[in-house]
């Protein structure tokens, strides 16, 4: 029988000649396969053989295996350069690429949206309250001065359930309950769903997301609201924005206002622009000071206690934001909008 040394001089010119005629990459993967094949490839099977050798005679033959070995790899990794594998084959096997992931939903675009502006307003030191979106008539209305038939309702005609049930026109009726349980100061904002009678049309939903905020404390004036709403703007969207305050009327504040943002799109220099319609600005909020007959309803002191309120509409607000043409994009469920979105 032949010695070991004498085998692996044998199959080295085996190697050597078979290496010579390789024409194709599959000449080449059945070379790898025959030498370095993990059960039955020649290189195993020899080193296999050591095991029956004395102690001397494995250290000669181990060295010369271990040599033959290394010319076999170098010598096929040079023909892989001639004959490369195709990538996907390559990548097919790379073991340091991250696992495939399940995609398991993510936040909705109004949610994160949501989430951005109770930050600003908890970096303040308010807190975050909720409420029901089924409200009575009371809460929803007769609590913030809207008495019953006054026209002021008109812009705030909602679905009724009965004579005394209705879905809330805005959060207002969670900061009246807020107010009737808790004494001032108080620090609060309230997002959440809220309901009107509309047809629906690019700005437009019977339903859709609105955040209030209320401040009620002793020595509150307009000082505060605009000082608050000018910094929550500019962390919303950024410290160059432009913004403008401009009376309004609201029955459950007194004075009144709204605020406009330049518009994001044109920056007021397209007479023409789709989103400010021309005229540079966008109306984001309406605030004011509480009016004291809302205090007198929920048993607060108005010669004692001051306090300022305001109302966003979150979609309204994202649209500008984002420039999104259609708020009816964030109810239909189209990945393709919605993925936009998602933070990694
Ligand atoms: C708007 C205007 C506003 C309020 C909401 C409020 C709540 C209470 C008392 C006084 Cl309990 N005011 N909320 C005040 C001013 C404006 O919303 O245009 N919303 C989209």
């Amino acid at each position: 029988m032949n010695s070991l040394p004498e085998k692996i001089k044998k199959y080295r010119q085996l190697f050597n000649d078979l290496a010579s005629k390789i024409k194709d990459k599959k000449d080449l993967e059945e070379l790898r396969q025959a030498f370095l094949g993990r059960k039955k490839g020649y290189l195993t099977l020899l080193f296999e053989e050591l095991k029956h050798l004395s102690p001397e005679e494995k250290k000669a033959a181990g060295s010369i295996l271990n040599n033959f070995k290394e010319e076999v790899q170098a010598s096929l990794s040079k023909l892989e350069q001639k004959y490369p594998m195709p990538r996907a084959e390559k990548t097919l096997f790379d073991l340091t690429l991250p696992g495939r992931k399940t995609y398991w939903g993510a936040p909705h675009p109004l949610t994160l949206f949501q989430r951005k502006i109770e930050k600003i307003f908890i970096s303040m030191g308010f807190s975050v309250e909720e409420g029901p979106e089924i409200e009575t008539d009371y809460y929803n209305f007769e609590a913030l001065n809207f008495p019953p038939y006054h026209p002021a309702r008109d812009s705030w005609d909602t679905l009724y359930i009965n004579d005394k049930l209705l879905l809330r026109t805005h959060t207002s009726p969670v900061q009246i309950r807020v107010m009737e349980k808790k004494k001032p100061p108080i620090r609060i904002i309230i997002p959440g769903k809220v309901f009107r009678r509309e047809t629906s049309d690019p700005t437009h939903l019977p339903m859709f997301h609105q955040v209030e905020g209320l401040v009620v404390d002793q020595g509150i004036t307009f000082a505060h609201l605009k000082g608050t709403l000018e910094y929550f703007i500019k962390a919303l969207f950024g410290e160059k924005i432009k913004l403008r305050f401009r009376p309004s009327f609201f029955p459950f504040t007194e004075p009144s206002a709204e605020v406009d943002i330049e518009c994001i799109a044109c920056h007021g220099k397209n007479s023409q622009c789709r989103v400010c319609g021309g005229t540079g600005w966008k109306e984001i909020l309406g605030a004011g000071l509480v009016d004291p007959q809302v205090f007198k309803n929920v048993n607060i002191d108005p010669e004692k206690y001051s306090g300022w309120a305001f109302g966003l509409g979150i979609d309204r607000t994202a649209m500008l934001a984002y420039e999104i043409p259609e708020i009816r994009y964030f109810y239909e469920n189209d990945l393709r909008f919605l993925r936009q979105f998602i933070r990694r």
